[in-house]
């Protein structure tokens, strides 16, 4: 029977059509990425590890790679376009703010997932091609996903290099924090136009054979408080989770339309970032100057009878707005950033994960209206 279940097991995983590593890194492309590695590093407390700029060689763009564990964010600019890819930076800075270029996964073959995303219907945006240099070599690929976005599908198993040949290791920009705010991306969420989602969805289901999670919103949900359709796609380990929104037609202004208006088309919406301890994570960005959102006394008053027992006392969670969801794995605990930039878009999510698979469906309407107060302030609603 034992071995019954090994070779089933064995078999699953070798078919797995679509085998992925991780995130391997977001790709921002910014007005001024010396400036936000700064803010990145003091407010999210990362570590800068490594460089790319005129002065290594890279006369077009400056990127900054920042790391805390296993989260990689890297922030691009353009100091002078003079190619294509300088010109699309430049571009997509103008017309859409600070925002994410690329989700690049890590995969443990990049040609064979290349072909396998082109041949079910991914648009190729660029082939596989190797990067060498003295710490090895990297093999990439990169493919088209929801407006601008694209996923850069990277190789690197035969590479020791701090991100990728062409940059140079760096020094970290301030002191280190003694505890690491975060260790992983947990998931990395999509708003597309009305009506999209179920085409998305199945973008992800067909070319890279990532399966639905049940978590969803609905329309009966949506018209009721969310004004937003949910689903949740992740490819078969569940590292790689990229839950996708598009606004529904509720009594209000959806938060994806005021997305969608002011990034000025689809694109990534939030990076949740996993913490062990999102206490002292909450604490050490918000006196860094980071901004949450609020969350009403109410929710804090009915809490207990509902979410039960945390690892964290409620009155800690109603100092700090933490969340609460329970579902029948266990629980979690998050919390949401303001935007971090003028425009209404990006934003961050700080998740603690106690055996919940889920994302947070029971602070849904907490969470909608916490946006839409936001989204009031600022006269789109
Ligand atoms: O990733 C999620 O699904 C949760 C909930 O505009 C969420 O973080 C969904 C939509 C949204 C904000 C949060
Ligand atoms: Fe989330």
């Amino acid at each position: 029977m034992t071995q019954t279940t090994d070779h089933t097991f064995d078999t699953a995983r070798q078919a797995d059509p679509f085998p992925v590593k991780g995130m391997d890194a977001v790709v921002f492309a910014v007005g001024n990425a010396k400036q936000a590695a700064h803010y990145y590093s003091t407010a999210f407390g990362m570590k800068l590890v490594a460089y790319s700029g005129p002065e290594n060689g890279s006369r077009e763009t400056a990127s900054y790679v920042l790391e805390s564990g296993g989260a990689r964010f890297v922030l691009t600019t353009v100091i002078k376009a003079t190619s294509e890819r300088g010109r699309f930076l430049a571009e997509h800075v103008a017309e859409h703010g600070d925002g994410a270029v690329d989700l690049a996964i890590e995969v443990p073959d990049a040609r064979a997932a290349y072909a396998y995303a082109v041949e079910h219907g991914a648009r190729g945006l660029e082939e596989p091609y190797e990067l060498k240099d003295e710490h090895g070599t990297v093999v990439l690929a990169s493919i088209a996903t929801y407006g601008k976005t694209r996923h850069t599908l990277v190789e690197r198993s035969a590479y020791s290099g701090p991100y990728l040949p062409g940059f140079v290791a760096a020094e970290p920009l301030v002191a280190p924090l003694a505890q690491r705010n975060f260790q992983a991306i947990d998931h990395c969420v999509g708003n597309v136009e009305l009506g999209k989602m179920d085409e998305w969805v199945g973008f992800y289901n067909k070319v890279m054979g990532f399966t639905n999670m049940k978590e969803f919103v609905g329309d009966d949900i949506a018209t009721e408080y969310s004004a937003l359709m949910s689903k949740v796609v992740a490819d078969g380990t569940r590292k790689v989770k990229f839950p996708l929104n598009e606004p529904a037609i509720a009594k209000k202004k959806s938060q994806i339309d005021e997305y969608l208006e002011f990034y000025g088309g689809p694109g990534l919406q939030h990076i949740a970032l996993a913490t062990n301890d999102i206490v002292a994570t909450v604490r050490q960005m918000k006196a860094a100057g980071v901004q949450f959102l609020d969350t009403p006394d109410s929710y804090y008053d009915t809490l207990g009878e509902w979410a039960g027992e945390t690892r964290v006392p409620v009155e800690t969670l109603r100092e700090l707005k933490i969340l609460v969801d329970r579902d029948e794995d266990g629980y979690l605990l998050q919390i949401f950033t303001k935007p971090v930039q003028d425009r209404p878009t990006v934003f961050f999510e700080m998740i603690e994960r106690h055996g919940s698979m889920g994302f947070g469906k029971g602070n849904f309407k907490a969470l909608f209206e916490a946006i839409e107060r936001e989204q009031e302030k600022r006269g789109n609603l």
